[in-house]
């Protein structure tokens, strides 16, 4: 089953903080998953580039659009490869080839009749760059979002018809309650659409930074349709004479923050049904990080922490971890460098790094460096039995934070066990030695299902443990290698510097 999945595209008027890390993890988290199970897997991430807010920051720069744009893709491409994202293709929208199938998608919509000239007078933040409905509105006329003041604007502009999809859109949200989740924003998204839609409006005259309307060459597109397009566009020029659409389309899952919640589960669909193009099937809703101050992490607000700080002082797979862990994923949460010191040392350090050291150290010691090939603990296999159905389980419902915490029980629970089993005592008996091999068998094949389970979220410590644990052969990271074996399995393992090492 092909799977094809997405991270928002992120707007180019700044550089990359840590709200946009952790979405690009969370994705890249499930995409992994993902692949671990099927082996058709697209993930696809990039920069949102037109707009006002954009051609705005260039100019108070003094350089152009383009130049802006360049240089802050450059470092959101930069970011993904710091953090170890593993997306496929990157798309930014002003990408030519992603322009020419914007006009082409929205010309269809137009043919299609969904479209008509008229003009809008509306409340409007620019750094939103939307026009905001009367109960979204804060009193004293300000953006919910940025919590400054919106601006009257006028226009003649193109406006799509989305009232007339009141009810194909009611019908899509009540016979698919998982389209959008968590439940939670499912009922706002649903509540938006029954207190009834207004038309939108779907270009405009005065901004030229952006996709030109087709038919009506005065005009460009509004950012908002042209940036949602982006998931369905790179599908069309991803791969050189390829059009995958056919393969990925619909996409699984948009993962996108809950402040554009009404774009992807409003807005895009309705375009999609215009242009006669499946929606997707579920839209994943994260919350926000929030600085110190409890408020949004934004550009704007200017409390943002970057996130190469983390990488440099702990590494990548700690500030992966670290955000996945600490942030329940749906929800909000205050995140700082003290909160990743603390499960730093708790928890990689001491937890998981410490039982990944003993283990090996263990079995060369005692062992030579060979897993005995015996029965493995059958009550540890109980136990571990059913942690990889689990784990899947909760990431086709995107809560890796949940999933988390199930391999974490089962990171302690093997800690405790070599407590009760006291193999240093075991080794003393020399009568003892088949209750020693396997223990030593049932702890390698119990650090070995973890961390095949950990692998999305810790990538490249798993990879070297999975190389000294020996079980890095050609399949030993899927999803199949997360069930813990009857039987140890003879690898030969070798002793390596620690995982995480004291900072
Ligand atoms: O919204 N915590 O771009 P963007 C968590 N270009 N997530 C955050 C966050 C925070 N503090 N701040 C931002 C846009 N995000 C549009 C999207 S998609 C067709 C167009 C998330 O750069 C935000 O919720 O403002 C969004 O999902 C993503 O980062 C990009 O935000």
């Amino acid at each position: 089953m092909p799977f094809y999945i997405t991270t928002a595209i992120s707007y180019v008027n700044g550089a990359p903080h840590l709200g946009h890390a952790y979405e690009a993890i969370a994705t890249d988290v499930i995409a992994r998953h993902m692949r671990q199970r099927h082996d058709e897997v697209f993930f696809l991430t990039g920069t949102d580039e037109h707009g006002e807010p954009i051609a705005d920051a260039a100019h108070a720069l003094g350089i152009t659009p383009q130049e802006l744009a360049d240089q802050h893709a450059a470092q959101f491409k930069a970011m993904t490869a710091q953090l170890n994202i593993s997306n496929d293709f990157f798309i930014r929208t002003t990408d030519p080839e992603h322009e020419r199938c914007v006009q082409e998608v929205l010309q269809r919509v137009h043919d299609n009749g969904h479209t008509y000239k008229g003009v809008y007078e509306g409340w409007y933040c620019p750094r939103c760059a939307d026009f905001k409905v009367e109960n979204e509105i804060l009193e004293g006329n300000l953006c919910p979002i940025h919590e400054t003041p919106l601006v009257r604007e006028q226009e003649e502009n193109w406006f799509f018809r989305l009232s007339s999809f009141q009810q194909p859109l009611e019908q899509l949200f009540a016979q698919r309650p998982d389209f959008v989740m968590p439940v939670v924003r499912y009922n706002e998204a649903r509540a938006f659409i029954e207190s009834g839609l207004q038309d939108v409006s779907l270009s405009r005259a005065r901004m030229h930074w952006g996709v030109t309307v087709p038919w009506d060459h005065g005009h460009v597109f509004y950012v908002w349709f042209d940036a949602l397009l982006n998931y369905y566009t790179a599908l069309r020029y991803a791969r050189d004479g390829e059009d995958l659409t056919s393969k990925f389309w619909p996409a699984t899952y948009h993962v996108i923050g809950k402040d554009i919640l009404k774009f992807h589960t409003v807005f895009w669909p309705a375009m999609l049904m215009a242009a006669g193009i499946e929606v997707p099937e579920h839209v994943f809703v994260h919350g926000f990080l929030l600085g110190s101050d409890g408020r949004k992490m934004s550009k704007s607000l200017g409390n943002v922490l970057d996130p190469s700080e983390v990488v440099d002082r702990f590494g990548t797979d700690a500030l992966r971890f670290y955000l996945m862990r600490d942030v329940a994923f749906g929800g909000d949460g205050a995140v700082g460098m003290s909160g990743v010191t603390v499960r730093y040392e708790n928890e990689l350090a001491n937890e998981y790094g410490n039982l990944a050291s003993r283990t090996l150290a263990m079995l060369v010691r005692y062992r030579e460096g060979t897993v005995p090939a015996v029965g493995t603990d059958p009550v540890l296999l109980a136990e571990f039995a059913p942690l990889p159905a689990q784990v899947a389980a909760l990431l086709d419902r995107a809560e890796p934070s949940q999933a988390l915490e199930l391999i974490w029980q089962r990171v302690r629970r093997l800690n405790r066990y070599v407590e009760e089993r006291a193999p240093w005592q075991l080794a003393r008996e020399p009568a003892l030695a088949d209750q020693l091999d396997q223990t030593l068998a049932s702890l390698h094949e119990g650090v070995r299902v973890v961390t095949v389970l950990l692998h999305p979220f810790m990538p490249a410590s798993a990879e070297r443990l999975l190389g000294a644990l020996g079980a890095d052969g050609a399949d030993g990271w899927r999803y199949p290698a997360a069930a813990f074996a009857a039987n140890g399995s003879g690898a030969r393992v070798e002793q390596q510097p620690p995982l995480f090492p004291k900072r």
